[in-house]
């Protein structure tokens, strides 16, 4: 390998190998590909870089020939929750999406950039989390399989530009996903057909709030709105508020990670396991492997609300950051 890369090189080599979807890996090569000098002495890691992207695509365009769902809204699920970017044309989605994610959605100074769907993951500490960026919601046009996309989600990411009336596109996006049985929760309430739909938990992301000066803004926005949401004024231009984004959706989507520590051994810190809120012992063990539950015969838990290495039994509730020894015998 030349020893003579740029560090442009390096971030998108590390870019490439945390990346978990086929998406995601052949958008960080070729961005790496476009950071190698071009010269005699980097001939061979370029033709190397072509190769390997070239297999990757073929490997993609297979694997959606090889899917049952053709639609370009199917999203195949991944991470620890799913959480759809929805929101009015402009708004900054797609700006978002590639912030957050190594996705690479186009973003525009135009509406209607997004047609299709792009996936991608939100790493948040050691776990990561599914973003959907998603084609605007306008009634000018409607794409019922967006809605069926949406509807499946874990979690409503409804995004506004602050800088552009967002109560009327909030409550304009909110009106239109009502009319296809979407409902923000904190909109339960108001649902003329409780029955046929969707009740999705929501977080409203305030964009474009770039500096300090618009915190304002956001502020009598958040007030407009009431208590029952949770505005997070954001930026995807400067990264405002992403770790309190995060934070916020990792709470909203009522989960909690668990340690597995085998038997004589370190726990496996880094690679948590993801489960509900409220979820015991024996959901752990199922979810470790579906044997532990069968033959279970004690558990031993580390973490907050227990002494190191309690016994717990079966039905013990466990906790974000627990870490748990299963023996079977
Ligand atoms: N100042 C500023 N501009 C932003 C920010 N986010 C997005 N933009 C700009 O807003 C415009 C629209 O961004 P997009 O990400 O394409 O918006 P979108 O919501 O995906 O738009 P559609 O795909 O049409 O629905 C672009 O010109 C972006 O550069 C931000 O945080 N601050
Ligand atoms: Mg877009």
């Amino acid at each position: 390998m030349p020893t003579n890369l740029p560090p442009e090189y390096h971030r998108a080599d590390e870019r490439f190998r945390s990346a978990r979807t086929a998406e995601e890996k052949i958008a960080a090569l070729e961005d790496l590909y476009g950071t190698i000098p071009k010269h005699k002495g980097t001939d061979k890691l370029r033709a190397d870089v072509r190769r390997r992207l070239a297999k990757l695509r073929d490997e993609s365009q297979n694997q959606k020939r090889a899917g049952r769902h053709e639609s370009a809204f199917h999203v195949v699920r991944e991470g620890a929750g799913q959480a759809a970017l929805v929101g009015p044309p402009n708004t900054g989605k797609s700006a978002l999406m590639r912030a957050l994610t190594h996705a690479r959605p186009e973003v525009a100074d135009y509406p209607f950039t997004t047609w299709t769907p792009t996936p991608g993951m939100m790493p948040i500490d050691d776990i990561q989390v599914q973003l959907v960026d998603t084609p605007p919601v306008h009634r000018d046009h409607v794409e019922p399989a967006m809605f069926d996309l949406i509807r499946h989600a874990d979690l409503l990411l409804a995004v506004v530009d602050l800088s552009d009336e967002p109560l009327r596109q909030f409550d304009e996006t909110n009106a239109i996903l009502m009319e296809h049985r979407v409902v923000p929760l904190p909109l339960k309430d108001r649902t003329v057909n409780p029955e046929r739909s969707e009740f999705l938990p929501a977080l409203v992301l305030a964009n474009k709030n770039d500096d300090a000066l618009t915190d304002e803004d956001a502020a009598v926005f958040g007030e407009l709105l009431g208590a029952s949401w949770t505005v997070i004024p954001v930026s995807a231009a400067t990264g405002r508020n992403f770790e309190l984004l995060k934070k916020r959706v990792f709470e909203t989507l009522g989960i909690i990670r668990v340690y597995s520590k085998p038997p004589g051994k370190k726990p496996e810190m880094g690679s948590p396991f993801v489960l509900k809120q409220g979820s015991t012992v024996a959901d752990f063990a199922a979810k470790v492997h579906h044997d532990f539950l069968d033959h279970l015969s004690s558990a031993r838990v580390w973490g907050a609300g227990v002494r190191d290495g309690q016994l717990a039994g079966r039905d013990h509730p466990l906790n974000d950051g627990d870490v748990v020894e299963l023996k079977t015998g």
